[in-house]
């Protein structure tokens, strides 16, 4: 079977072959956007389709319920809340990882039958500053380029993109390119492993993008490297942008001291630029999630204009979009300010879309967007609110607030494949949808390419399309004909005709798939939009005509706000997040491979060496993060590949992973004020040492939650069979003694115990018929051993007498296990046996792969190879393909 991965923005085409639920996958050679590739998570697909943590049946208040009762029950209580405090009083959020027809049946009840425009996605969190640089630009919000293009350039800008962790399988098909002479800049507060082999970083000051772009455009129009006859064809607004670079000195040495990058490499990324015709600029959510958001795309969307770097093969800005569905929720409605279609809120296009869906009404006027309407929601505006798809209580900015919005909610529904997600207890109905290898639909990826996902497996449970889960919402209110699809092929060919109607001049039109039979839709060939009847189109504005009334691109002038370093004593420090390599959002999905947990098992605080120095933390140690709004303990990881003033943290982790590590209860709220996107890249923070008294971790089969009466930092780390725990506390021995209590209530009666008093340390385990069930290690000042070889010991049918001494000594048997960090997730290899490997003279990515077996499968750890090489004192990188 032929289905897209559920994961990225790439949308890689998948093959899988299932056998009841067990699934093989490898990358589908035919699809465009990855040619067979896949990266780590795409591979690690088949260990996440199990049925492990499920929600298979409606609930209510907690209770099985049946879908007649709680789709009932919806109905009700969203009707009752409209007819009382009228349309607005109710919203949906949305989300990216929704199929194209599940965003238009969720788009379409609300903006065309509730009459409110109160649906958000999450992509407001990830596209929205984006969206509206391409719409001041373009006149919509219209990707101008295409993946060949990333080939096809001889120059490639990443701005605020860690490419070679969050698109994995684009950043392969780039440093194939780059063997062949392709250039990579790297705009990056962090040297990440995208930064790491590229021929120019550019470390920059948080939040100084626009300054740096502004400086480009500035130095563009010194050199004389400004395309005159293409402005004078196809652009305005070139000189208004001109007047407002000529307010602040654009002088390189100025614009690199504000930037704080050396102006030498300035230098050479300017001269790069205007030399290279062939250049693309992907920008992803180092520029998006800002404050600045919108300014910082159209900075970058200037410099292109202004040269005439685009619609032309290998030239073009390129937002880059982060789910697997992002762009299509941009396409159908799922953002509150914009209506269906690319069409807005003007009186034509209201008029339009309402007589197109023969709806009783139509939402007048913009949502709220997403922070807003957390915030209306806090404040008792809005008293009914359906989550579809995404996990608020986790991913929302000042997430700790988030929580009492849900909480004060009066009612809450909460759409989702997983039963325990950190937003499901605040849900009074919780509705089964259909995962991945289940679900059957289309997707559009960041080329706007529109590609197929196909059911693998019959449906679990009670599980239904989110789709349907809408329609029969929809039906029980009262709005039965337009809701009466019968299939998914339906749905898409009803907005493929929305898309197509009356249609003078929208880019966005699939009108040829407007009658698509159901066989036809089955067999749909990924392309891309718009598509005509000659087939998909890969590049937009080839003829330098845009998508506004006078077909001409509008330059915006955009003023730089100065970088947002040390501006508070209290909290000097820029708290930066992001993601992480094997990781996908809130672990919902990929928390369910062990595989994936390797490579980042924990979260982490990356301090710069000075930094931590000052601060008196140590690598390894557990650090306190405190922003205004919150405060987080994780591990530190010391390194120089960050900058000095700004810490960063990982996004994933939520409630049932690592209560005190999230990140999201630090964030400010602070938004763009065009686009409503938040600042998730910069919060003022400072850190400190944790202080621990004690240490210890827990496996078992099971996974538990830390005692909520205990002051614990914990974490669960997933492994292949048992989850690991890994906690500390400040407490003293009662803290420890009170957490035994709990973790050992009702454990196996053979008990195998060692404690030394002296040293604060403590090992136990539990046993049945001689096998492993639980295992109980804890420490004051002392170390503890590496849980390797405990984890393995759960395996073991009987331990040996052995294994039984080993334990008590807490130490291995024979020779020391291997606790370096995972590198190759598919291989399973170490960072010891590549930097052993490196010593014995393999000084290539290739040769580290030949000889450990490191990179040779999905080659989402390269980047990392050659940090390690690079690292190694004799050796030099080569880049091989
Ligand atoms: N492994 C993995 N891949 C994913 C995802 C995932 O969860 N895991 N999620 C997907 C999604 S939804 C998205 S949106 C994409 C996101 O993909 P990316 O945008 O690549 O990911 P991030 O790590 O959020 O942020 C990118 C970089 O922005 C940098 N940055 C921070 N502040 C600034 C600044 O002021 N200026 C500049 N120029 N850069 C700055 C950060 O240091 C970070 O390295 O990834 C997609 N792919
Ligand atoms: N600090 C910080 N926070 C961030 C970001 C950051 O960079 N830093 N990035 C932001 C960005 S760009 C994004 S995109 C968001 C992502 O944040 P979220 O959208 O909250 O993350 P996910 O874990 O992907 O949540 C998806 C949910 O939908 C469920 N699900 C999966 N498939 C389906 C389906 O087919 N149907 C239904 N009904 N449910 C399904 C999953 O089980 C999961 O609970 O996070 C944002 N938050
Ligand atoms: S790059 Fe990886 S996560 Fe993204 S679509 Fe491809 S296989 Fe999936
Ligand atoms: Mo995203």
């Amino acid at each position: 079977m032929r289905t897209t991965c559920p994961y990225c923005g790439v949308g890689c085409g998948v093959k899988a072959k299932a056998d009841g639920r067990n699934v093989s996958v490898a990358g589908d050679a035919a699809h465009p956007a990855n040619f067979g590739r896949l990266c780590s998570k795409g591979s690690a697909l088949g260990s996440t389709v199990g049925l492990e943590g499920r929600l298979l049946h409606p609930t209510i208040g907690g209770r099985q319920a049946s879908w007649s009762e709680a789709t009932a029950l919806v109905a009700k209580r969203f009707k009752e809340t409209i007819a009382r405090h009228g349309p607005d009083s109710v919203a949906f959020y949305v989300s990216g990882q929704l199929l194209t027809e599940d965003y238009y049946a969720a788009n379409k009840l609300m903006k065309g039958f509730i009459g409110s425009a109160n649906i958000d996605t999450n992509s407001r969190l990830c596209m929205a500053s984006a969206v509206v640089a391409h719409k001041l630009a373009f006149g919509a919000d219209l990707v101008p380029g295409c993946y060949e293009d990333l080939e096809l350039a001889d120059l490639v800008v990443f701005s605020g993109h860690n490419a070679a962790w969050t698109h994995p399988v684009l950043f392969r098909r780039m440093e194939q390119a780059r063997a062949r002479g392709q250039r990579h800049v790297v705009i990056d507060p962090r040297r990440t492993d995208t930064a790491e082999g590229a021929d120019l970083h550019l470390p920059l000051a948080p939040q100084s993008d626009v300054r740096l772009w502004n400086g480009l455009l500035a130095d563009l129009i010194r050199r004389g490297a400004v395309d005159r006859a293409y402005v004078a064809a196809h652009v305005n607004g070139f000189a208004d942008v001109e007047a407002e670079l000529g307010k602040v000195d654009q002088s390189l040495t100025a614009v690199a001291a504000d930037c704080g990058v050396p102006a030498a490499d300035l230098e050479q990324f300017f001269r790069w630029f205007a030399e290279t015709p062939r250049t693309v600029s992907l920008f992803s959510m180092g520029a998006n999630q800002s404050a600045q958001g919108v300014a910082k795309g159209s900075a970058i969307i200037n410099a292109h204009l202004a040269t005439g770097r685009i619609g032309k093969p290998g030239a073009a800005p390129f937002s880059i979009t982060g789910q697997p569905n992002a762009m299509g929720g941009r396409e159908t409605g799922g953002m509150a300010t914009t209506l269906a279609g690319h069409m807005d809120f003007d009186p034509e296009s209201r008029e339009r879309v309402k007589r197109f869906w023969g709806a009783p009404t139509i939402s007048e006027k913009p949502g709220l967007k997403a922070v807003e309407m957390f915030e209306a929601i806090r404040e008792g505006r809005i008293k009914a609110l359906w989550v579809m798809a995404t996990n608020p209580a986790v991913s929302l900015p000042n997430a700790g607030k988030v929580r009492e919005a849900l909480a004060a909610c009066p009612f809450v529904v909460v759409s989702d494949v997983m039963a325990d997600t950190d937003t499901a207890p605040f849900a009074h109905v919780k509705l089964p949808a259909l995962a991945w290898g289940e679900k059957d639909g289309t997707v559009t990826n960041s080329e706007r390419r529109i590609s197929r996902q196909r059911a693998l497996f019959d449906a679990p449970g009670e599980a239904r399309p989110d789709w349907r889960i809408v329609a029969d919402v929809a039906t029980a209110m009262g709005f039965v004909d337009a809701f009466s699809w019968r299939s998914q092929a339906q749905v898409f060919r009803e907005w493929a005709r929305l898309s197509a109607y009356e249609n003078g001049g929208r880019v966005l039109n699939l009108g040829p798939l407007a009658a698509i039979t159901p066989e036809a839709y089955d067999a749909l060939e990924p392309v891309q939009w718009p598509v005509t009847s000659a087939g998909g189109t890969a590049r937009l504005f080839t003829d330098g005509r845009y998508q506004t009334p006078d077909g001409r691109a509008r330059m915006q002038p955009v003023a730089a706000e100065g970088p947002a370093e040390a501006t508070d004593p209290a909290f000097p420090l820029s708290l930066n997040t992001g993601r992480v390599r094997d990781h996908w959002h809130t672990l919902t999905r990929t928390g369910l491979a062990p595989e994936l947990c390797r490579h980042t098992p924990e979260p982490y605080i990356e301090v710069h060496p000075a930094d931590a120095e000052k601060l008196g933390i140590t690598e390894g140690r557990l650090t306190r993060v405190t922003t205004r709004q919150g405060e987080a303990v994780a591990v530190a990881k010391v390194s120089e590949r960050q900058r000095p003033g700004s810490i960063f943290m990982p996004m994933h982790w939520g409630e049932t992973f690592a209560p005190a590590g999230r990140a999201n209860p630090l964030v400010a709220p602070k938004v763009d004020a065009r686009s409503g996107q938040p600042e998730f890249k910069h919060t003022p923070a400072r850190a400190r040492p944790y202080r621990e008294t004690w240490r210890g971790f827990f496996i078992a089969a099971e996974g538990w939650s830390a005692p909520k009466s205990l002051d614990l930092v914990w974490r669960r780390i997933p492994q292949a069979g048992c989850q690991l725990h890994e906690f500390a506390g400040r407490g003293d021995e009662a803290e420890r003694e009170a957490l035994r209590a709990v973790l050992t209530k009702g454990a196996p009666v053979e008990v195998l115990r060692f404690e030394d008093a002296g040293a604060g340390s403590l090992r136990e385990a539990y046993l049945v018929g001689g096998r492993l069930e639980r295992v109980l290690f804890t420490a004051g000042a002392g170390a503890l051993p590496p849980r390797e070889w405990l984890v393995e010991l759960f395996a073991a049918s009987e331990l040996t007498a052995q294994d039984r001494t080993a334990l008590l000594v807490g130490r291995a048997p024979g020779k020391p296990l291997d606790a370096s960090p995972i590198v190759c997730a598919c291989r399973g290899v170490r960072a010891s046996r590549i930097t052993d490997a490196i010593a014995a003279g393999c000084g290539s990515i290739d040769a580290v792969s030949e000889s450990t077996g490191a990179g040779a499968a999905c080659g989402s750890c390269r980047p990392e190879i050659a940090r390690l090489i690079a690292q190694s004192p004799k050796t030099e990188v080569r880049h091989a393909a």
